[in-house]
């Protein structure tokens, strides 16, 4: 560390030589990211909230407010009229929370001591993780044919110790829906409690529904559905980091809350305790910019922009690996292996992602992705195929 301080001309100076060396959503490049821009409006105001502290809440009711008010926006378009949760630190965060709270709950009604849950195989890593902390055993339920969760699969892995199963609406992977409403009945079913990560289609599913698209049910209408995940982060155009997390009931954050004596408010059920009230405030600003109709229209430009690009890749004889149900289209080149295709396509400068389930190039269309983009892309992809 420098032992005289610096001045800040000189700090600035070496910040913007190495900001530069970062990648611009901007230049339309970054096709697997799920991460977006964020708007404008949202920056300024995460600036403007970035001393707020929601673990002491008590001095930031304005902040702790707004915080509210958004878990109550999301709760509206995810069907449930008093919703629970918090902003939190991304989708990790809130899934690692919904399967504290299920844990919790099993441990103290049910007496389970060696708890498992049952995760499709395309369930993000956070899971890992969540399991790996909290001690749960992880189960992989397999996929169908389509790469979603198979019900049977799920059925044949449920025992005694199952205290949670978990469906996806919106794959990181290949952006497809669980059947969510089969989970529900199960969960009834067996007194089990069922967790939804939305992070990536919770802030695109019930829009796209709204203006006609016939997208799978996934939120609290659902009876068996205890939490939601979603990430205003991605497809809500909130600053990073921003993520969600929606219980149906209040009893699964008393259940993870922990005693705080010395401070404002007297619990805490967030694994973050000294939390930044930007993003809470950032969300609500960028939610009340937006409104729903701008959402629509978001998500079904990104899902314009996606129809294009599946249909043309299938035109240029590249395998389209499913019929996109939301924005992301996955793809392999009949003859050229998906890692060597990503590093060609890098080496043009198109920064693309790979799934592993199965191989393939995964591009996600986000709003910084527009159609001329793509088109340049595909000529890119053109010169590959034709060399
Ligand atoms: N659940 C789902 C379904 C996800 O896709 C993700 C992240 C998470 C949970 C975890 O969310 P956080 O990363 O906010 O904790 N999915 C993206 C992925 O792994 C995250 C991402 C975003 C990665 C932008 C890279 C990137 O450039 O692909």
């Amino acid at each position: 560390m420098n032992k005289e301080p610096l001045e800040e001309k000189e700090i600035l100076e070496e910040l913007a030589s190495l900001k530069a060396k970062d990648f611009e959503y901007s230049t339309g490049r970054i096709l697997g990211s799920m991460c977006t821009k964020a708007d404008p409006l949202a920056k300024k105001v995460f600036c403007d909230f970035l001393d707020a502290n929601l673990g002491d809440p008590g001095l930031f009711k304005g902040t702790q407010y707004l915080e509210e008010e958004v878990i109550k926006d999301i709760g509206s378009f995810l069907s449930i009229d008093s919703p629970f949760g918090n902003i939190v630190t991304g989708g990790t965060e809130a899934n690692l929370m919904a399967m504290r709270a299920a844990r919790n709950t099993a441990k103290k009604n049910k007496k389970i001591e060696s708890p498992e849950i049952i995760v499709p195989k395309s369930a993000h890593f956070s899971f890992e993780k969540a399991s790996d902390i909290l001690g749960l055993k992880l189960i992989e339920a397999d996929l169908d044919g389509n790469y979603k969760l198979s019900i049977n699969s799920l059925k044949e892995n449920i025992t005694n110790n199952t205290i949670a199963i978990v469906g996806v609406a919106g794959t990181t992977e290949l952006g497809v829906i669980d059947p969510i409403e089969e989970l529900s009945e199960i969960a009834i079913e067996n007194d089990l409690y069922l967790h939804v990560d939305a992070a990536f289609g919770g802030f695109s599913i019930p829009f796209l529904n709204n203006i006609g698209y016939k997208l799978p049910q996934f939120d609290f209408r659902l009876p068996g559905v205890s939490s939601i995940t979603v990430d205003p982060h991605k497809m809500g155009l909130a600053p990073i980091p921003s993520g969600c997390i929606i219980f149906r009931e209040k009893k699964y954050l008393d259940i993870m809350s922990v005693e705080a004596p010395y401070l404002t408010s007297k619990e805490q059920s967030t694994i973050v305790g000294t939390r930044l009230g930007a993003p809470a405030a950032a969300t609500w600003a960028v939610m009340k910019y937006i409104g729903s109709e701008g959402y629509e229209t978001l998500a079904n430009e990104c899902m314009i922009n996606t129809s294009f690009l599946a249909d043309a890749l299938h035109k240029e004889d590249f395998e389209v690996v499913v019929n996109p149900e939301l924005n992301i289209v996955a793809f392999n080149h009949p003859k050229i292996p998906t890692d060597e295709l990503a590093n060609i396509l890098e080496e043009e400068g198109w920064m693309v992602s790979t799934s592993n389930y199965p191989k393939a190039i995964r591009i996600v269309i986000m709003g910084h992705i527009s159609h001329i983009h793509l088109v340049d892309f595909l000529s890119t992809l053109r010169k590959i195929k034709s060399n």
